[in-house]
């Protein structure tokens, strides 16, 4: 796990509640500043997880305008990156620069606009081409098409954007030392997320590690519970006990930080529903860092000896903390080291092929053919946890040309514009209504009570077991509730 920092090298946050400062700069921008705050870090050395003051400098003071506490240079490092998005990427600069909370009056012209056009306006479903899937094992793969329906459509760009601004927040917050200890971002593979739920139901399960609060809010947590989970209160999702890496909801295991081991308990899910035979499967997701580990090979031996109802998911996102894929993997073929499991290798960044993918994936292990193992080829945003500045071991125009050339949120966005699947104003009101939900989850997050100390052993056990911490608690008796 991830080295954890010393509590004496950090002021202490506040105990309760901490101010929510209101920006006037747009979270487009904080993204933004960060990518150019983080381009702008000295070298570090590689593979260090230890969060630092040094290496999380204090946010910028955003209540005021961002732009002029900016260095010459800084703006003009800004300019010259958004003139690089426009040039290639018209509608991520539109992103880039126009994502600026609109004031009422605009809000409601752009609700007109929305409004003004009837739902027979719009072209109800379209059929896209996708990327050809690389096949491993396979007679016949997913199909290179897919037909995205306008609610569909509308519902993954919701889903993306909110992900997408729930880990800026959580940038913001963390730099603010509102949120502290271990957090890992997800932002640049939403579209992995998102379409993997695509292709399953919230029936099947899912277990993934640290980097986990995507897959928390897809399986039907919500940003406040995240949030406030985030910040260690009472109104998280695991009661504020559990933090960034350790976060559940309904068939989602979590939130795992020991690097691999969730893999083997996915494959102990995946035996559970063969055995009830109810027809549901688990999606076991690890990274690019963790297929070299050995409890993976022995859990694709299991799996396949039984024929487990598990998709091995391998988000590829080029890096395991500081090293690349090249340095670390005798063989980048991640979907081909199942060895005797199919497998696939796919567009992460498009939610459609990751969808189409999933489904085909979901359909061989329901039809008892046994596992199916899928590369996912993703890229992180930021570097690997909030320690990390993430550009010591990647150079920045790597960077900006994921961004500018594959956004997985840009990408959807295109194709249902271009496509009269939805109007720019609508989804300019997703981004709203997006932002403002992150706004007051993030008010709640730093609002909302601690756990109380009561509660300390509590929520251990799923029934009503005794428990108690003997020796370990002189001045009082800990109780167990659940
Ligand atoms: C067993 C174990 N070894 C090492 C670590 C330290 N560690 C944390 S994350 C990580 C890299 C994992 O990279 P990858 O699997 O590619 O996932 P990503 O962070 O890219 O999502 C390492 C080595 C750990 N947590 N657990
Ligand atoms: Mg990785």
């Amino acid at each position: 796990m991830d080295s954890q920092v010393s509590e004496s090298t950090l002021p202490e946050p506040p105990i309760t509640s901490a101010p929510i400062i209101a920006h006037s700069s747009t979270e487009a921008e904080m993204d933004f500043d960060q990518l150019t705050l983080e381009l702008s870090s000295p070298e570090r050395p590689l593979n260090t997880d230890q969060p630092t003051q040094e290496l999380n400098p204090p946010e910028p003071d955003i209540s005021t305008n961002s732009n002029t506490s900016i260095s010459e240079p800084q703006l003009a490092e800004r300019s010259q990156n958004t003139d690089i998005m426009l040039l290639s990427r018209p509608e991520i600069a539109l992103s880039l620069t126009e994502d600026a909370p609109l004031p009422e009056p605009q809000l409601a012209a752009a609700s007109m606009v929305a409004s003004s056009r009837s739902y027979a306006d719009f072209t109800p479903e379209a059929t896209f081409d996708i990327k050809k899937v690389d096949l491993h094992r396979l007679e016949e793969g997913p199909p290179l098409t897919a037909t995205l329906t306008r609610e569909e459509g509308l519902k993954y760009y919701r889903t993306m954007q909110t992900i997408r601004r729930m880990e800026l927040k959580a940038d913001q917050l963390y730099k603010q030392k509102i949120i502290r200890g271990f957090c890992h971002l997800y932002d640049g593979q939403e579209a992995c997320a998102v379409g993997i739920e695509g292709g399953i139901t919230l029936s099947d399960h899912l277990i993934t590690a640290y980097r986990a609060h995507g897959y928390t809010l897809t399986r039907g947590g919500t940003v406040r519970e995240i949030m406030a989970e985030l910040t260690g209160r009472r109104g998280g999702i695991a009661k504020g006990k559990g933090g960034s890496m350790h976060m559940y909801t309904k068939n989602f295991y979590g939130g795992n930080g020991i690097v691999g081991a969730q893999v083997p308990l996915g494959a102990g899910v995946a035996l559970a529903c063969k055995y009830l035979g109810n027809d549901q499967l688990c999606v076991s997701l690890y990274g690019d860092g963790a297929a070299n580990q050995g409890q993976i090979f022995e859990t694709y031996n299991m799996s396949s000896l039984w024929k487990l109802p598990i998709i091995f998911i391998c988000e590829n996102n080029q890096y395991g903390m500081g090293t690349s894929v090249e340095r670390s993997s005798a063989s980048t073929e991640y979907y081909k080291r199942g060895d005797y499991i199919p497998g696939l290798r796919v567009d992460g960044m498009d939610v459609l092929c990751v969808r189409e993918a999933t489904k085909f994936a979901a359909d061989h292990c329901r039809s008892g053919k046994g596992p199916i193992l899928m590369e996912l080829q993703t890229y992180r945003y930021h570097g690997h946890s909030m320690s990390d500045p993430g550009v010591s071991y990647r150079t920045r125009e790597e960077i900006q040309e994921v961004r500018s050339k594959s956004d997985p949120i840009s990408m959807l966005k295109d194709r249902m514009l271009s496509n009269n699947m939805a109007s720019i104003e609508e989804l300019k009101e997703i981004d709203i209504a997006v932002r403002k939900e992150i706004e007051d989850a993030a008010q709640f997050a730093t609002t909302d009570p601690e756990p109380p100390l009561d509660d300390l052993c509590s929520h251990i056990f799923a029934n009503d077991q005794p428990f108690e911490v003997r020796g370990a608690t002189p001045w009082t008796k800990l109780t167990s509730t659940s």
